[in-house]
């Protein structure tokens, strides 16, 4: 006979709130591995490998070191751009960017299982993102943010509108960090997508529980 593997269970995506991401422009390589655990534990409720200046190589590598940890906390890994390297490793997740693969190209590559997520930089955009299929948007830049330093912010005087119009679930993202929270939250956000404020935090858990206690 051969033995039992249970697979895991990952809840749904519309239950996520935080979303962590492990961008490469601030952890090395070599920290991958522990930061992917330190966000897990603190309670990230899906978690991005981001890395815009390694190899496909490396960056199949390190996803293939994030996801039995991702696995084992029952949290969604989700794949920047690299659809390929999703299919392959068979994360649970894969996020296409405006001038990324459409949301379609993305599907026929992952297949049925695997959500797929799209960044969208105004509500015109994140309606179409909606008809095109995606599963999430992510929703910014709300601030100006070295992390993706070319995007023109768009403040927060749509984020109750693009509550109103889209019903897939939407991460308010770019520049969110504790200080803003409030008025992110106060503006209509429910759910936020945190990078460098949880990557450079001198107590990374305590930031993101920080984080996760005050949203709605
Ligand atoms: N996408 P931080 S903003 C990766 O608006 C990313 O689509 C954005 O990083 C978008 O939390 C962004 O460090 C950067 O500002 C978010």
């Amino acid at each position: 006979m051969s033995p039992l593997i249970s697979e895991p269970t990952f809840p749904k995506l519309s239950a996520a709130r935080l979303y962590g991401i492990v961008d490469l422009g601030y952890c090395e390589p070599a920290k991958v591995e522990a930061m992917t655990e330190k966000l897990c534990l603190a309670g990230v409720d899906l978690l991005q490998l981001r890395a815009k200046k390694l190899s496909l190589q490396e960056i199949e590598k390190l996803a293939r070191l994030m996801h039995p940890i991702t696995r084992s906390y029952g949290v969604p890994l989700i794949i920047n751009d690299h659809l390929e390297i999703a299919a392959s490793i068979g994360s649970e997740g894969v996020h296409v960017g405006q001038d990324d693969d459409a949301v379609a190209k993305a599907r026929a590559v992952v297949g049925p299982q695997m959500f797929v997520g799209k960044s969208t930089h105004s509500l015109a955009q994140a309606v179409a993102a909606e008809e095109e299929g995606a599963d999430y948007i992510g929703f910014g830049p709300l601030y100006a943010t070295g992390t993706k330093p070319d995007y023109v912010p768009i403040g927060l005087q749509d984020i109750t509108e693009v509550h109103q119009r889209v019903r897939l679930p939407i991460f308010c993202i770019g520049g969110v960090n504790a200080e803003r929270l409030p008025e992110i939250v106060a503006a209509g956000a429910r759910r936020v997508v945190v990078v460098s404020a949880f990557l450079l935090a001198p107590d990374v858990q305590a930031y993101v529980q920080q984080i996760k206690s005050s949203l709605p």
